[in-house]
């Protein structure tokens, strides 16, 4: 099994770089891998699936020609893409998976995260995650025109902007107690999860492993698992 894992290409209209990028690793590393997990943040803002941008049209139509070519695709939603749904699913042939989800390796159990929940010392954001997440806040916001809901995004954008501009980047990091509590409450020896943009393999107590995938910039990155291990890999983009 060749298993491969990305978070954090926060694709927009303004990186059109990011988007072509994605494209060729669809066409080529990810070509015959045997799954593919998006663990969050495949987009900068989703505003919901009855509004998809034509310049992101490629990336939907690339994961349905993948996944119609037997590989299986799983997303985890990201802070920035919650309101991926259903259709989206249909449309890419993707599944979407919960918040937290335990999936066997070659190196054991393993759990997926998208790894904001795990920044339990950013109060302000775990309070805002939670409207955010609540199905009433959800079902309220879609209701909204498509206009009204590029206006919050982009509100919410800016004030979002603000507040991370003012808080330690100790803050903006995962707890290592909300780590530790989420893999033993998983039974899991290894942590794989995106959000904080801090690639890295970290060896933790008691031999458990945490690996951050890194989000995509100047350079891509990707995890590669299969029988040998996994592998943290740092590419350029094209
Ligand atoms: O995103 P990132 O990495 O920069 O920062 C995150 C946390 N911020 C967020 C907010 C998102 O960036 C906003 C995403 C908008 C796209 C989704 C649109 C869909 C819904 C909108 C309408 C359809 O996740 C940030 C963390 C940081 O990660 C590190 O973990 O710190 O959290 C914050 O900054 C939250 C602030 O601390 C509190 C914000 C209060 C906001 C007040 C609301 C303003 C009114 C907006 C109108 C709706």
């Amino acid at each position: 099994m060749r298993i491969l894992f990305i978070s954090d290409l926060h694709l927009h209209s303004g990186r059109s770089d990011l988007t072509r990028a994605l494209l060729h690793f669809l066409a080529t590393t990810a070509k015959d891998c045997d799954q593919l997990y998006i663990l969050g943040d495949l987009f900068e803002a989703w505003i919901g699936d009855d509004f998809i941008p034509d310049d992101l049209q490629p990336v939907i139509d690339a994961l349905k020609t993948l996944s119609n070519n037997g590989c299986q695709i799983f997303f985890q939603h990201g802070n920035r893409d919650f309101l991926i749904g259903e259709r989206f699913a249909q449309l890419t042939g993707v599944q979407l998976l919960q918040d937290s989800v335990v999936i066997s390796l070659a190196s054991g159990p393993t759990l997926l995260m998208h790894g904001d929940q795990l920044c339990t010392d950013d109060v302000e954001y775990q309070a805002l995650r939670q409207q955010l997440r609540s199905p009433e806040w959800q079902n309220a916001l879609l209701a909204q025109s498509i206009p009204e809901r590029l206006e919050m995004a982009k509100q919410l954008r800016m004030a979002s902007k603000t507040h991370t501009a003012n808080k330690s980047a100790e803050i903006m990091d995962v707890n290592p107690h909300a780590v530790e509590q989420a893999m033993s409450e998983a039974n899991c020896q290894l942590l794989i999860h995106g959000h904080t943009h801090r690639p890295a393999v970290h060896q933790l107590n008691d031999g458990k492993q945490r690996i951050v995938l890194g989000d995509w910039d100047k350079s891509g990155w990707y995890l590669e698992a299969s029988e040998q291990g996994e592998q943290l890999i740092k590419f350029d983009l094209q």
